[in-house]
């Protein structure tokens, strides 16, 4: 490919972020949105949705390993895990890294995304095929809906609240994933850049506190997501206790301690939970 070639991603009409692309892997329309796969100098692998950066190989750790060890290591006994969206499967191997997990479901809507997942990101997919692995394809919502009980923790990984994510970030799915939990039950939600997106992060907050006594939100830094600085909305069934003692997890980003500094947060992102 010409050495001149640039992938632009269109944060805002205002902002934009752009990659020098080596190739591109993958570009196609799938029933729900508009993929693309290029390989970069920068960040490796790239997965592109609608225009919007996923997941790039060199960053994405930050991001799947704080969506999977903060409500893990914050619940008493995570043996069922519910997975929504997330198809790239990064999220389901930091979730499988926990013996104490039995079963993970990972729920996605377009089986497009796993096939380029297990195409070319095969450090994301790896966990597509361990037995306590359950892959299904369809509607997170519907599948939440009829889920009475299920799951310990459930893990919302979206792509942005426009297109096939919107029902994701509003109230009547958060009441029906507080039925989806059983008592002890925790919920993250990505929820977006407190600079760029703030409404977005005061509707996450909204949507979890019409359904869950305990909510709060905690922080990553993930470099090629919207100003970098990214926030997952947590929401509980129990006041949260001191999280579990968790040992032996291979990780890049997540500690116990970074854990801790990830719910110290500045008054401008505080003041998007009131
Ligand atoms: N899901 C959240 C991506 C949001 C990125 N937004 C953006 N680039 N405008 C990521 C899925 C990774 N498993």
């Amino acid at each position: 490919m010409a050495d001149n070639v640039w992938f632009t991603e269109f944060q805002t009409d205002d902002v934009t972020l752009g990659l020098r692309v080596k190739a591109v892997l993958r570009q196609e329309t799938t029933p729900f949105q508009e993929l693309l796969v290029l390989d970069t100098d920068a960040y490796g692998r790239v997965l592109v949705l609608d225009g919007a950066i996923q997941t790039t190989d060199r960053d994405e750790f930050v991001y799947h390993e704080m969506m999977a060890h903060v409500p893990l290591s914050l619940h008493p006994h995570p043996r069922r895990v519910g997975i929504i969206g997330g198809g790239d499967g990064g999220v389901l191997r930091e979730v499988l890294k926990h013996p104490e997990v039995e079963e993970a479901h990972l729920v996605e809507i377009d089986e497009r995304v796993m096939a380029a997942s297990r195409d070319f990101f095969p450090a994301l997919s790896v966990a597509f095929d361990y037995a306590r692995a359950h892959l299904h394809v369809t509607d997170g919502i519907r599948f939440i809906q009829e889920a009475a009980a299920k799951f310990d923790v459930i893990i919302v990984d979206s792509t942005d609240p426009v297109g096939p994510a919107e029902g994701l970030f509003g109230p009547a799915f958060y009441q029906s994933v507080f039925a989806a939990l059983g008592e002890d039950g925790i919920v993250v939600a990505q929820s977006e850049s407190p600079l760029l997106e703030p409404e977005l992060v005061k509707k996450v907050q909204r949507g979890l506190r019409s359904a869950f006594p305990t909510v709060t939100l905690y922080l990553g830094a993930v470099a090629t997501y919207p100003t970098g600085l990214w926030t997952f909305g947590l929401g509980s069934k129990k006041p949260l206790a001191t999280p579990r003692q968790v040992s032996g997890l291979d990780t890049r980003y997540w500690t116990a301690e970074v854990q801790a500094a990830a719910f110290v947060l500045p008054p401008m992102v505080r003041e998007l939970m009131e």
